[in-house]
């Protein structure tokens, strides 16, 4: 059989369930997917020549990262050549394009910084989501920023958030589609602190200067990313779940984003999703692979994230949820690291859209919950392959096991020689 004889004989098994898998792929590819620039350099960008600091860190020393925008750009194109579906590009602050001999601080960047980057997105379809960046940089005081005790620091800091609200309506303006802006501090301390509210609250004054910068909020999607602990931030972290949450709660306009690296290992953001969808109208995430902490590994096609996406799928939220990768592993090709990524989670949409929940849901409404083991059970060896490898034919992708010469080809053209 050849696949399409394959995807025809597959189809008529889902159609059993009474899944649509031709509608299902239709829909799929009108999912927007944000894809983070920083899996190509490390988290390094191109304003500083300083580390990656705030608690967060990158492993590995693989040959052939990209060291300017324009190898970034190769590199993201190979990467989007071998990727299914609907994508948006994210960027980070520090990925600002200056013209030769030309530089602006955090607290001065401009949309023409970022023209470059809107050039590459329009030419390609995208919409481009933004992060402000709270790191990397000699302003970082004393391992803070928006909470820091020092006013001239958060001063400098609230001028950067501000500045990327202004950036975020340009992306949004030039595409034509809304831009999220996350904010993002590793703000914290290594060890117990003596005031654990004070922080937080020149935190919130801080994200409420930074969004009283006008903006058009059809434009515009700011949010506010929690997290557990960083490295060398492990006792005190100003931007936990409670407050993030909180925050985006009492402050109409702001989402809460989350990322499944961020919470106690025996947390799954996979029920949290729908608890926060009973409350707010969108919400944003951002997915990666944490190996026994937030290690930001590939995202894989796993338990995990074949239940966030379940969750997103069958709560009719597709419209409601910002998805956003966020990993970075320097110890692989990163190329492949980005594709494998993006199609992991594709796949676990792909995954999600293929199941009979109205059946599902009436077990579970019914009480019927040993027959709901044995059908979420039976599912799972179904031939989803067959309709993935139909999903990436039809968007002119390579199938599975014949995209990754490809990408040992480009490292021997390209990475290779860098
Ligand atoms: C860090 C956060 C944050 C960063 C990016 C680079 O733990 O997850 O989102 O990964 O901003
Ligand atoms: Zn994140």
């Amino acid at each position: 059989m050849n696949q399409r004889e394959r995807y025809e004989e597959t189809k008529k098994m889902y159609a059993a369930l009474g899944v649509d898998t031709d509608a299902v792929m239709e829909a799929l590819k009108k999912v927007p997917v944000s894809l983070h620039c920083w899996q190509g350099d490390d988290v390094t960008g191109f304003d500083h020549d300083g580390p990656l600091t705030g608690g967060i860190q990158t492993t590995g020393d693989y040959p052939g990262k990209a060291k300017t925008p324009q190898e970034l750009m190769q590199d993201m194109d190979k990467a989007l050549s071998l990727m299914p579906g609907t994508k948006k590009l994210n960027l980070h602050a520090s990925y600002a394009i200056f013209e030769e001999g030309e530089f602006a601080d955090r607290d001065k960047l401009e949309p023409k910084h970022f023209a470059k980057w809107v050039e590459f997105a329009k030419e390609r379809n995208m919409g481009i989501d933004f992060n402000p960046t709270f790191f990397s940089h000699d302003k970082v005081k004393d391992g803070l920023t928006l909470s820091s005790p020092d006013g001239e620091t958060r001063k400098f800091w609230i001028e950067h958030g501000k500045a990327c609200i202004r950036i975020s309506q340009y992306f949004a303006k030039e595409t034509g589609i809304p831009c999220v802006m996350n904010i993002w501090t590793g703000d914290g301390y290594k060890d117990i602190p003596a005031d654990r509210m004070g922080p937080r609250m020149r935190y919130k004054d801080s994200i409420e200067q930074i969004l009283s910068e006008p903006y058009d909020r059809d434009l515009v999607k700011p949010c506010v990313e929690s997290k557990v602990f960083g490295i060398g931030v492990e006792s005190y972290t100003a931007g936990s779940a409670e407050f993030a949450l909180s925050y985006a709660a009492t402050h109409e306009g702001c989402l809460p984003l989350m990322d499944n690296g961020h919470y106690h290992p025996t947390e799954v953001v996979s029920d949290k999703i729908p608890a926060l969808l009973c409350f707010f109208p969108e919400i944003a995430l951002h997915i990666t692979r944490p190996v026994r902490w937030d290690s930001d590994h590939v995202v894989l096609f796993d338990d995990e994230a074949k239940e966030m996406a379940k969750e997103i799928v069958r709560n009719d939220a597709l419209g409601r949820v910002y998805m956003a990768l966020d990993y970075f592993d320097a110890s692989i090709n990163r190329v492949s690291a980005w594709t494998v990524g993006f199609r992991s989670w594709q796949k676990a949409l792909l995954n999600a859209m293929c199941m009979p929940y109205a059946k599902m849901k009436q077990l579970q409404d019914e009480n019927r919950l040993t027959e709901l083991m044995v059908v979420q059970e039976e599912i799972k060896t179904y031939p989803l392959g067959d309709v993935w490898n139909e999903y990436c034919r039809q968007c002119g992708v390579p199938a599975d096991g014949e995209w990754f010469g490809d990408v040992v080809k480009y490292e021997e053209d390209v990475l290779l020689k860098r």
